[in-house]
């Protein structure tokens, strides 16, 4: 699912993370959270190492590698690939799980369900299944939402995004964030953070946006609808440029303001899995790092919280590093 990563990994280790993505993609589609974790930490250690792994002993000696997933790089290292890659991923079962997986708004045990119910195809689901609306506009967009969207798809409806909230309030800033902003080639979707003054009331701009950029066609649909006069500040949608043979594709927008934009960008900037270990860190040196702020002071007992802390002023992602003591990493070093 990441293949279109701007690769930092060495040629050389190509196979032996291909064989495993594959392992950690079909344990995740059947919901066997923990064992695809495992293989998707080991998979960015052998990214991030910088080395041709040529051993056992190679792989084992990375961080989150152990005996079990050593002895299977050492197995793609002598023949190539991997006897478990056709048990756990080439079953016909698994395939329809994957399939299903595929649709946009169902999990593992969706697809689980749906199997067991004895649907196989796409068909069947039309036929026969019970979507949730999420689930139809998935399927309706099937081929679609697979393909990725090329860096400069990404440009010209953040644009539109852009010009669209300017003229609903001069004073919002758009920006690309997500796997855009983390330089990728293409990107699974259009990520775009929109940044207010605290002064100016939440209520209303999202809306009022989302309302514009549905009556210039290039909202198509939504997939989580925003109350008209909520607090929401997130929108998951679709939409589509104008012009023949253009695709839709996913859209997602952020609501964010001035005095949160330090963590606020960190966080959609990503990636998930960057997010997840820089919270660890935060957490190991009594700190909180949340999509809204830093808190420093935090008294932890086991996973109850005894005392929140303070709050330490981030302005822009550098201090919240320096805060945590890290050496600054641009958005594209930030895959894991
Ligand atoms: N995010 C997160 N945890 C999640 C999901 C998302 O921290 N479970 C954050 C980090 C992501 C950002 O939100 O980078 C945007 O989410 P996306 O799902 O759009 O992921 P990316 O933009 O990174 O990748 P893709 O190209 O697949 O959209
Ligand atoms: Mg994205
Ligand atoms: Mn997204």
């Amino acid at each position: 699912s990441q293949s279109s990563s701007v690769n930092t990994s060495l040629e050389e280790n190509k196979i032996v993370i291909q064989e495993l993505q594959k392992l950690a993609d079909a344990f995740r589609i059947k919901g066997d959270t923990w064992r695809s974790h495992g293989y998707t930490k080991a998979i960015s250690a052998i990214k991030r190492c910088g080395k041709v792994l040529s051993s056992y002993e190679d792989a084992v000696s990375l961080p989150g590698v152990g005996d079990k997933i050593a002895s299977k790089v050492w197995e793609i290292l002598e023949t190539g690939r991997l006897r478990k890659v056709s048990e756990v991923c080439e079953d016909s079962k698994t395939k329809v799980l994957q399939l299903f997986t595929n649709i946009w708004g169902v999990g593992p045990s969706t697809a689980e369900a749906w199997y067991l119910q004895g649907f196989c195809t796409l068909d069947d689901l039309k036929e026969k299944g019970t979507l949730t609306k999420q689930q139809q506009i998935g399927l309706k967009y099937y081929q679609d939402f697979l393909e990725r969207i090329p860096r400069i798809e990404v440009e010209e409806i953040g644009e539109l995004v852009s010009v669209m909230a300017k003229s609903i309030q001069p004073q919002l800033t758009a920006t690309l964030v997500g796997s855009y902003r983390r330089g990728k080639e293409s990107c699974g979707d259009i990520d775009v953070m929109i940044c207010k003054p605290d002064h100016l009331d939440s209520k209303n701009i999202l809306s009022q946006l989302l309302e514009s950029l549905k009556n210039s066609g290039l909202i198509t649909d939504d997939l989580v609808s925003i109350e008209k006069d909520g607090n929401e500040r997130k929108y998951l949608g679709v939409c589509q440029l104008p012009g023949e043979n253009k695709k839709h594709r996913r859209l997602d927008i952020f609501l964010v303001q001035k005095s949160e934009l330090g963590p606020a960008l960190m966080h959609y900037t990503g990636s998930a899995l960057f997010n997840r270990s820089i919270r660890l860190l935060a957490a190991k040196k009594g700190m909180s790092l949340s999509e809204h702020s830093l808190h420093g002071g935090i008294v932890r007992e086991g996973l109850k919280v005894l005392n929140g802390g303070y709050i330490i002023p981030t302005p822009d992602e550098k201090s919240i590093f320096e805060a945590l003591g890290l050496a600054y990493r641009p958005p594209e070093e930030r895959d894991h």
